[in-house]
């Protein structure tokens, strides 16, 4: 269907043909599309745009990042198909290794999403020859790569599952979560929570990063910066942002 970019809902009518046309190349999974919808929901009740607390945390997320000896990038079907560019801009700025590591996994989809992610400039993905296992996560779930999430300090989790955003903090990572939803498990047991859709946060992350390099930011600065952070306190003003309400038309 062609949407003229005049239509109030132009971006997120773009993001629904998106991941449906993923859906159709086996890139997403099926209920893939109720994630998105269930974000789309969620996006809806903090104004479709990213709000002062996701652009706290979008800055704490990038000095992790910036300092991680290991960063990790983990990628599913609905990621891919929305921020391939950004996938791969931000695994090269780093630098950090992709992983594609999937709720509904088939060696089939992994495929597809890799090739994907060569296509979008990727060098290397990690996720195609798990050899690894997370604790506590039954095993198509728990598959991961020795190299990639295994070894990660720092590790980016856009539209995660809650129990392995769990099962990772339970590793002694630092969990960097990418939901819109700000009442999810994965919400509640990242570090950093990251309350704004992917398609915003990913280019901001990276502009972020690029921004504390260019100032020079020292360590010290960036240690201050996180500790001063309280991820529960971001989520309680994001809460009380949406209990509060906005009855202006955007
Ligand atoms: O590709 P796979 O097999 O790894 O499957 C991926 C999905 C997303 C289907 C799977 O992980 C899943 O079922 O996830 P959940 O439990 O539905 O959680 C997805 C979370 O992401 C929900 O809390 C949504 O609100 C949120 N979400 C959906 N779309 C976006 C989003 N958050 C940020 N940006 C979005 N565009």
């Amino acid at each position: 269907m062609h949407v003229p970019k005049s239509h109030p809902r132009y971006e997120s009518l773009k993001k629904r043909e998106k991941i449906i046309d993923g859906m159709k190349a086996g890139i997403v999974a099926e209920a893939g599309l109720i994630a998105h919808g269930r974000g789309e929901a969620f996006d809806y009740l903090i104004g479709e745009r990213t709000i002062p607390e996701a652009e706290l945390a979008e800055k704490i997320a990038a000095y992790h990042l910036i300092m991680a000896k290991h960063p990790v990038i983990s990628v599913n079907g609905n990621t891919a198909v929305l921020v391939p560019d950004e996938l791969v801009k931000l695994s090269e700025l780093l630098p950090a290794n992709l992983e594609i590591n999937l709720f509904y996994r088939s060696e089939k989809r992994v495929r597809i999403i890799a090739e994907l992610l060569i296509k979008h400039g990727a060098k290397k993905v990690l996720g195609e020859k798990p050899d690894a296992t997370i604790p506590g996560l039954e095993h198509k779930r728990g598959v991961c790569s020795e190299e990639g999430t295994m070894r990660a300090d720092v590790i980016l989790i856009p539209l995660e599952d809650g129990d392995r955003a769990m099962a990772l903090k339970k590793m002694g990572k630092t969990v960097i979560a990418i939901d819109l939803n700000p009442l999810s498990r994965t919400s509640k047991a990242a570090n950093i929570t990251i309350v704004d859709d992917v398609v915003r946060a990913m280019p901001r992350i990276i502009e972020d990063i690029k921004r504390a390099r260019e100032k020079g930011l020292g360590k010290e600065v960036m240690k201050g910066d996180i500790e001063a952070f309280d991820n529960s306190k971001n989520l309680i003003c994001t809460l009380k942002r949406i209990k509060n309400g906005d009855l202006s038309l955007y």
